[in-house]
């Protein structure tokens, strides 16, 4: 387990595995279709609170068929309304913390992605799809309503009238839809997906900090912003981004002809 030991007394349901500068975490309660009960959410904070020295991005996925079931509907107890708030505000806090940690995340997707499976999912910043993965807002069949993001994230993903339609009729996307609409970026091979989220993530790693930075934590917020503030933001980060020594080294070589050009592997 490396550098993560101090991550130790996470749940049973992350197991956590280090390649070089990538953390693999895997959210394993196959048994219970990976449904991501309270300790399973609160460990996901801890553990994106805290992200070792020399991690430069995480790779997520789940064990078994399925990547996760959502809540543990086992545990959707009665709950006063500040109590069901506060859960709320549990998963919030937690997913804000993969959305809005140190290092970009990878989500690879298969089997059910849905409920708080795709809340979780759409806190990442890359999704890999395979060909089993399906996505669904159940929530809405079952009485209740979303409370882990996905109605500030998935919207942004693929429309606020497709995330309707999901709730409002239980519609259920494929892998191959997921993807023309915006649910993932990649869709690749049954089994494949772990592999090409490891072929990312060292792409991801291998970034100037800053620049992953800025998409991280700035893009967001830009384009979150009026046109007038979002391009002053921009024009702030570039100047940062630019006067870093990676910046200008990375510049130089390209000019002396010993970086790759674009579309080169
Ligand atoms: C669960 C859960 C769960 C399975 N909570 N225990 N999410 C849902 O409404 C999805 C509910 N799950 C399903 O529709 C199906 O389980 C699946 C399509 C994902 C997989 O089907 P299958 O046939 O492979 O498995 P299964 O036989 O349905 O389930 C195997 C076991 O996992 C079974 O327990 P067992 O003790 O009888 O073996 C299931 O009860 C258990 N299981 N899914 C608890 N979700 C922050 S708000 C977010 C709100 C939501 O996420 S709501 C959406 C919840």
């Amino acid at each position: 387990m490396n550098n993560t030991s101090n991550l130790s007394t996470l749940s049973e349901t992350l197991l956590l595995e280090t390649v070089g500068e990538i953390l693999i975490v895997r959210i394993s309660r196959p048994e219970k279709r990976n449904a991501l009960n309270d300790e399973t959410i609160l460990s996901l904070e801890k553990l994106f609170s805290n992200i070792p020295d020399g991690i430069k991005c995480v790779v997520i996925h789940g064990e078994g068929n399925h990547f996760s079931a959502g809540l543990d509907l086992s545990e959707l107890k009665e709950r006063d309304v500040v109590e069901g708030i506060f859960h709320s505000r549990m998963w919030h806090h937690a997913l804000d913390k993969v959305q809005f940690g140190k290092v970009p995340v990878v989500a690879v997707l298969h089997g059910a992605v849905v409920g708080g499976g795709l809340e979780l999912a759409s806190a990442a910043h890359i999704r890999v799809a395979e060909p089993s993965a399906f996505y669904a807002l159940p929530e809405g069949q079952r009485g209740i309503f979303v409370g882990g993001g996905a109605s500030v994230r998935i919207p942004k993903l693929i429309g606020m009238a497709r995330m309707q339609d999901m709730m409002f009729t239980g519609r259920v996307y494929t892998a191959e839809e997921g993807y023309s609409i915006g649910l993932s970026q990649y869709l690749v091979e049954e089994g494949q997906g772990l592999e090409k989220a490891m072929e990312l993530a060292r792409k991801i790693s291998s970034n100037a900090g800053m620049t992953n930075y800025a998409l991280m934590h700035v893009l967001p917020r830009i384009t979150e912003s009026s046109q007038e503030q979002g391009l002053m933001m921009e024009s702030l980060v570039a100047a940062i981004a630019q006067s870093a020594p990676e910046a200008k080294e990375r510049l130089r070589l390209f000019l002396e002809g010993k970086a790759k050009k674009v579309g080169e592997a």
